[in-house]
């Protein structure tokens, strides 16, 4: 058997001095769907994640709380770890760099730089944000502060250790060169060029005094000093696979994908591959960084205090509403605004009415005319062919797309396919093929439809692991655990037919309600103190009534426009009407009411009313009733309801 390709991907390791939010679970969030999407491709992927909690940031947040570093990093460590499987994040390594094996490995590293002549002692005076835990340039402050922390920095003068950086600046410049993904998007490649064609690049400090700071990993050779906590923290990298003996090291560090979002951009660029060149080691093999997701216009951070709450948003709208609103939404490099508008917007558009109306129009046609199993297709006509085509060019773009981290285009090409698709079903009108007794059309009409659902379920699974799984299921194909997919990804692209004629489909769906409007007043539910879930405040309005239903209770129902085309009499009860109602579907409904007391049966045509479309129908007096027309009463007068402008039959009343 062939060995399977592999993929590393790794997260930063967040700092413990800080509570996690929206930005850290986002950087998480890809990093899963990406390992997902490479397991589905049928690699071997490994998922890092970790806390990062050496250094003089975490030594004073511990002070200020009161507390010691140590209780600290415990503390917040676990509260990054237990979000990853509230946001969906399933990873194979949480590291901490108080791990005793990391430290080891720190201390390996920083020896093998050493013996190989690439540290050395020295003085040095220079700028030190504490914010960013690093010293700055002349050249690298903006109007002599912190370009990041937009703070003063601190001139620190002392004898440390030094790396021998600026030795390794051409090797670093040809590599780039040489190698275009290297670092991705293209205009993060071009800033690192430039920072390293502006000479900015010096020796770099690796050591503490531990006179002034004793919290982080002892250097081998000089017990007077602590490692620099980015000397530290980038070598979490490679000593979570094992490095050097590990077997994981071996097998994963060729294939090694970082993510990280701008902020950290030089220590990764410049910092990590020329260590890593110093030390004998291969460079990773691409850095992909995203931009800022901000919150009232600005990078959303814990100091600024506009950090969103995944979890409050998680709450609210379902983890996988979450997670494609996340990688849609914000175009890898760029920075994107947060809001929960935006979010609802995305959820009613494409994920309520493009596809969870197609696969819901889907499965009742299957429910209507195959009693809810997969047809067998006859021979594809020209527009089958041609909808086929347009699938597999579409799986291939968001294949294309996916791999080379472009999550918002690849999600765009399969939104493509699914609105064509729900133009086919308008077009192909599968209840007239049905009326006119075109039978093998109209399996064939149906089954490419299927078919095309469950390929597009497998592509979200990525994104949309439990939804994906439930469409899947809802398609009688469902995913034996733990997810073995009888074809990759890749192979899909050139199959169409797998689906097997047959198996049974549910006979109806909703997998994304739509959702109105922020059912709260104010702001965003801000960050967290913690990662228990918060409840969402509510508006003093929002109190508990008697035989109070839940908002979900409200959205199970199907209400439509609907405009009665003929009414008469029940033959069997006096004050029952029969009405065909055009609901905007194929065929009228039929609607037994206790309209007769106020309604004579021929001022009823025409008339538009609201309808419960999905109530299960039920016999009256003999005769079945397939929803129900709603009226308001007094108890002597009755009066339909219906809309207050010209909406067509079908329209959705919510
Ligand atoms: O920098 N938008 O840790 P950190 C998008 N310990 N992503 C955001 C974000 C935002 N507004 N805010 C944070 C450190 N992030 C170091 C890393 S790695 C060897 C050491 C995410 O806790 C994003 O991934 O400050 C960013 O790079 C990271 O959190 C910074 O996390």
């Amino acid at each position: 058997m062939d060995k399977k390709k592999t993929f590393f991907i790794s997260t930063p390791i967040y700092y413990v001095n800080s509570h996690p939010h929206l930005g850290h679970a986002y950087t998480s969030v890809v990093a899963d769907a990406a390992a997902r999407f490479r397991r589905l491709m049928g690699e071997e992927s490994f998922l890092l994640t970790g806390t990062d909690e050496h250094g003089e940031k975490i030594v004073q947040t511990a002070a200020g709380e009161g507390v010691s570093p140590r209780e600290l990093a415990d503390r917040m460590s676990a509260k990054f770890r237990a979000l990853l499987p509230r946001i969906g994040v399933e990873h194979n390594r949480f590291i901490r760099t108080t791990d005793p094996e990391h430290q080891a490995a720190v201390q390996r590293f920083m020896q093998k730089v050493y013996d190989n002549g690439d540290i050395y002692f020295g003085e040095y005076g220079g700028h030190y944000c504490y914010g960013c835990e690093r010293f700055y340039t002349e050249k690298e402050l903006e109007n002599g502060l912190c370009p990041q922390h937009r703070s003063a920095p601190t001139y620190i003068s002392e004898r440390n250790y030094f790396f021998r950086m600026s030795k390794y600046q051409d090797w670093l410049k040809q590599h780039i060169l040489a190698h275009p993904e290297f670092i991705r998007p293209e205009r993060y490649r071009n800033e690192t060029l430039a920072l390293l064609d502006s000479g900015a690049l010096e020796d770099l400090c690796v050591s503490r005094p531990k006179s002034r700071l004793d919290w982080g990993i002892e250097l081998p050779f000089d017990k007077n000093f602590v490692c620099y906590v980015w000397f530290d923290a980038l070598v979490n990298y490679i000593s979570a696979l094992g490095w050097p003996e590990g077997k994981p090291f071996a097998g994963y560090w060729p294939e090694a994908r970082h993510l990280i979002a701008k902020d950290i951009l030089k220590p990764h660029a410049i910092f990590w591959p020329t260590m890593l060149r110093a030390a004998g080691l291969e460079p990773f093999r691409s850095l992909n960084v995203h931009g800022y997701w901000l919150s009232r216009e600005t990078k959303m951070s814990k100091s600024l205090g506009n950090a969103v709450d995944p979890l409050g948003m998680i709450e609210v709208h379902g983890l996988d509403v979450f997670r494609y609103f996340l990688l849609r939404e914000m175009r890898f490099g760029s920075d994107a605004g947060f809001s929960e508008e935006a979010l609802i917007a995305r959820r009613n558009s494409d994920l309520a009415n493009d596809l969870g109306n197609l696969f819901s129009r889907v499965l009742a046609m299957a429910a209507r005319y195959c009693g809810s199993r997969v047809p067998a297709p006859a021979e594809y006509g020209a527009e089958e062919i041609r909808l086929r085509e347009l699938a597999l060019r579409s799986f291939t773009i968001f294949q294309e797309e996916f791999a080379g981290f472009g999550f918002s285009v690849a999600l765009e090409a399969l939104w493509e396919l699914v609105r064509s698709l729900n133009q086919h079903v308008d077009a192909s009108a599968p209840w007239n093929l049905f009326k006119q007794g075109k039978t093998a059309e109209l399996e064939t009409t149906l089954y490419i439809l299927l078919e095309c659902l469950r390929k597009i379920a497998l592509h979200l699974w990525p994104v949309m692991p439990a939804s994906a799984g439930r469409m899947l299921e809802q398609l009688g194909s469902s995913l034996p655990l733990p997810y073995v997919f009888p074809h990759s990804l890749r192979e899909e692209r050139e199959l169409f037919g797998l689906l097997k004629p047959g198996a049974i489909l549910a006979p109806s769906s909703n997998l994304f309600p739509r959702l109105e409007s922020p059912d709260r007043e104010g702001p965003l539910p801000a960050k967290s103190k913690g990662t228990s879930a918060k409840k969402v405040p509510v508006t003093p309005e929002a109190r508990e009534l008697p035989g109070q239903a839940e908002y979900s209770d409200f959205q199970k129902l199907d209400l439509r426009v609907g405009c009665i085309l003929e009414a008469e009499k029940h033959p069997e009860a006096d004050k029952l009407l029969i009405c065909k109602v055009d609901l905007g579907e194929e065929e009228a409904r039929v609607i037994v009411s206790g309209l007769a007391e106020f309604y004579k049966p021929g001022d009823l045509a025409g008339r538009r009313v609201i309808v419960v479309a999905n109530l299960a129908p039920r016999k009256l007096r003999g005769v079945s009733s397939q929803g129900m027309i709603l009226t308001a009463e007094t108890g002597k007068t009755l009066a339909l309801l219906a809309p207050d402008g010209p909406l067509p039959p079908g329209a959705k009343v919510s």
